[in-house]
Order: structure tokens, then C-alpha cells, then sequence
């Protein structure tokens, strides 16, 4: 099922903004690369975003979106919105090579159980635009706008799993990133890296027997046709980080730097809200299509997974360092303030 992000709109009630007209922006457009296709969470993200900095600037700005596959591959993607060839991109997973502090996202059992929690945590000022956060990616050349969870990543496999015994031996893919390796290593599977766009016929052929995705993936991609289990262990969100080229953004008028700014705290709120609902209903489209087991695991089942991720915390230390370090014990310190 395809969304129209007018849809979303209207269904949340989302306010339509009055624009903040300015007669001083010159007309320009900005290029904009999504690690998903249409109708995914980036691609509604994108669109809004689009939108909003349309109306904001009395149309001086004009937002064009690169969904996945038009630019390349992942780090195709990054490699341009480094080197300025698009201004603005989404990076997730595959984003660790690149900028090693974000596989920070990749770790398990960090994070609250209440999404709307962790997106506030993570857009948070302490967060967000702590030296240390907005560093990572500034020595990169890339400037961190916003962080953008976009649902429970869930296991889809061929075989019932509830316990690291059952995972034992499975080939199941992982974004490309050490993290993720080590975790699920941890966990007693046989990970595995491969391409977004690759992942299905990885399946059919029987390269890979599962794969971790939030559900509205697992449907836009197909993937679910060819996996008998969903298993929700809600060990991490899916979380990619809203960025734009660093010398890009720093040669935007101080105007446009706090439209920009402004839209993206702005889509916070709004971006979680689709992310939800868009998630609940692909899940919907997944059992109407399929006979695929939906498995939730208990708070003790859970617990398993989650002591063997701790020692993973260490792996990132040594692997990223100082700053890497101290990004984690704010996450964590924050988590617990707002967990209490
Ligand atoms: O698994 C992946 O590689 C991709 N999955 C999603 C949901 N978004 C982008 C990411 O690269």
C-alpha cells in the first residue's frame, strides 16, 4: 500500500503553517537523498519537509527528492551529500563507515520501551546539538539536523526464534556496520552485509535466511512474502539521522539557517506520528496478505538478548573512542532521566 503523504497530513491533523514570508531569498533547489523508496518514512519525511520549506520561504526554496536507488546505493548516497553533489541526506545503518559515532544507534537495549520517549531524547538539545554529536558529523563534512526513529526493528526469519539457542547458526543480513555484526554474533546468529536493494532475491535464493527491518519495510519491500515469522523483541529502533553537506548549511543565510532548523524540530512530533501509524498499518497489509506467525517475546525472553547486547557497549568504546564514549553515557544518562 502506497501513501500519499496528503493523506498522513490530513489523517493527523496537521496544522498547515502560515509561511514566514521572506523577499530576500534568492530561488534555489535543494537536492535531497532517501536511503528508502516512495511511501517509506524518509520519502513522508522528505515530502513534508519539502512542503514546509516551500512555504516558509514563498517558494524561493524548492526540495527535490532522490528516492533510494536514484543516486546509487547507500553509500553512494553518503559520498554525494559529503562532497556536496545533493545538500541533504538520510543516513542509518550503513552511515558507520562513514561517520563511526552513529553505529551508536545500532546498539541494543539502550534506549526506553516508549518510542515518543526516545524520539525526544534523541532531538533534545543535550543530544542533538552537544559538541560531541554535532563533531561526529561536522569532521565529516556533514551536519546533523535531526534524528528520525522510524519504528521497532523487527526480525523477519524462517524459523521461530525466542531464544539465542534458536538463532543459533541462522544467516540473517545486517546493515554494514561492526556493531550490528558483533550483536548479533552475540546473540548466536551467522550475520551477514548486504545492500538494501539485494535483501529479497538474498532471500529467494536462500543467501540469507532473515532480516531486520521496522515493519513498514518488511512490507514495502516484500521481504515479508518470503519470510514465515515476524519476531518483535523490541531491542532497537530503526534510526537514521537527518543531515545536511557541512559547508552547504554553513554558507546558508543565518534566515535560512533558522527556517531549516526550525522545520526539522518541527517535524519531529510529525514525523513520529507517521512512523506509528504507518508501521500499524503495513502490519495490518502483512497479515491480510500472508499467513506469516507474528511472535512477541516476553519481558523474560527479552532479557536473554538484553544481557548478551551489554558487553556490545564496549566493542563500540574501543571501536569509536573517546567521543564515542562519552555519546553514549549522555544517551544513557539522559535515557534514564527521562525513563524515570
Ligand atoms: O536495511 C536497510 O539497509 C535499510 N532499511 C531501512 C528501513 N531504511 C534504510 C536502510 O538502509
Amino acid at each position: 500500500m502506497r501513501w500519499h503523504h496528503g493523506v498522513i497530513s490530513a489523517a493527523l491533523g496537521v496544522a498547515v503553517f502560515g509561511s514566514g514570508v521572506s523577499h530576500a531569498i534568492e530561488a534555489q533547489t535543494w537536492r535531497f537523498g532517501l536511503e528508502e523508496i516512495e511511501g517509506s518514512v524518509q520519502y513522508e519525511y522528505g515530502a513534508r519537509f519539502a512542503e514546509l520549506m516551500e512555504e516558509r520561504t514563498d517558494g524561493a526554496v524548492t526540495v527535490q527528492l532522490f528516492p533510494y536507488g536514484q543516486i546509487g546505493g547507500l553509500t553512494d548516497i553518503y559520498d554525494a551529500v559529503q562532497s556536496g553533489a545533493i545538500q541533504l541526506a538520510f543516513g542509518s545503518g550503513f552511515l558507520g563507515g562513514t561517520v563511526p559515532e552513529s553505529q551508536l544507534f545500532s546498539l541494543n537495549f539502550i534506549l526506553t520501551d516508549d518510542e515518543w520517549t526516545n524520539t525526544q531524547v534523541l532531538n533534545s538539545d543535550e543530544f542533538l546539538k552537544s559538541e560531541d554529536f554535532q563533531g561526529a558529523f561536522r569532521d565529516r563534512d556533514l551536519h546533523p539536523l535531526a534524528v528520525v526513529p522510524e519504528g521497532w526493528q523487527v526480525w523477519g526469519l524462517q524459523e521461530e526464534v525466542r531464544t539465542p539457542e534458536d538463532f543459533s547458526g541462522i544467516a540473517i543480513r545486517t546493515m554494514d556496520n561492526r556493531l550490528l555484526r558483533e550483536t548479533y554474533q552475540a546473540y548466536g546468529a551467522d550475520p551477514t552485509t548486504m545492500e538494501y536493494g539485494e535483501i529479497y532475491s538474498g532471500l529467494q535464493l536462500g543467501q540469507i535466511e532473515g532480516n531486520i527491518q521496522p515493519v513498514f519495510a518488511h512490507e514495502e519491500m516484500s521481504f515479508y512474502e518470503v519470510q514465515d515469522y515476524l519476531v518483535f523483541a523490541n531491542q532497537a529502533q530503526f534510526i537514521a539521522t537527518f543531515m545536511g553537506n557541512r559547508d552547504w548549511y554553513d554558507g546558508l543565510s543565518d534566515e535560512l539557517k533558522e527556517i531549516v532548523e526550525d522545520v526539522a524540530a518541527e517535524l519531529v512530533e510529525y514525523i513520529h506520528e507517521v512512523q506509528v501509524e504507518l508501521n500499524e498499518e503495513r502490519l495490518d497489509t502483512i497479515k491480510e496478505n500472508s499467513d506469516i506467525q507474528i511472535v512477541e517475546l516476553t519481558a523474560e525472553e527479552r532479557e536473554a538478548f538484553r544481557e548478551l547486547s551489554v558487553p556490545v557497549r564496549d566493542t563500540f568504546v574501543d571501536m569509536v573512542g573517546e567521543r564515542g564514549e562519552r555519546l553514549l553515557d549522555l544517551l544513557l544518562e539522559l535515557v534514564e532521566d527521562a525513563d524515570s
